[in-house]
């Protein structure tokens, strides 16, 4: 297990478009592994391989309160959504912002785990914009795509001071985890 570290916006890096994964094999465990640990390191309830600079599509998710409950997402593809909401997200991408983002409260999906057996699923509430926002990082999308010119120039802004004067907000805890 290693921690990786994580790329943060504005990181062109961030904007590939990842490949589907093809390789079931002991580097995929050991990249979910990884994912993990760094995630849970960094107090965050998803996150993508691309945000660890690997260019495929694999996700990790624990949306639970023990922290507790992995999901890992392989190839994740979503077949049915309903109902907009509009929800608070931040990312580990982009430490220390907020923004409210429309998603579907409800979709069912389609993945591979980390064997490459093949699983259908439904997912609701955070679990379900988790996955959404998950999947736009494999698109090379960003969750302050779907602001205002102006917020998302003011967190561009804000992220280039803090890298400059290295003063990353500290994550003592994830807001997402009631
Ligand atoms: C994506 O985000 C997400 O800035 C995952 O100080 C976000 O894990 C899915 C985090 C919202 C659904 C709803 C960010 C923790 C974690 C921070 C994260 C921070 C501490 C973000
Ligand atoms: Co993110």
């Amino acid at each position: 297990m290693t921690l990786r570290s994580i790329l943060h916006y504005p990181d062109n890096r961030l904007r590939q478009h990842c490949p589907e994964h093809t390789s079931f094999d002991d580097s995929l465990k050991e990249l979910v592994s990884d994912m993990f640990e760094t995630m849970y390191h960094e107090k965050g309830i998803g996150l993508s391989a691309i945000q660890i600079n690997v260019i495929t599509r694999v996700i990790t998710i624990d949306v639970s309160k023990e922290q507790n409950q992995k999901l890992v997402l392989i190839n994740p593809v979503i077949l049915e959504m309903s109902e907009p909401i509009l929800f608070d997200e931040g990312c580990l991408s982009v430490p220390g912002f907020y923004e409210k983002v429309e998603r579907f409260n409800h979709i069912k999906y389609e993945a591979k785990d980390v064997n490459g057996n093949k699983f259908n699923s439904e997912a609701s509430e955070l679990l379900a914009v988790c996955i959404q926002h998950e999947i736009d990082h494999l698109d090379g999308k960003i969750f302050v795509d779907y602001l205002s010119d102006m917020k998302r120039s003011k967190i561009e802004k804000g992220l280039t001071k803090q890298k400059n004067n290295n003063t990353s907000p500290q994550r003592t805890e994830n807001p997402y985890i009631k």
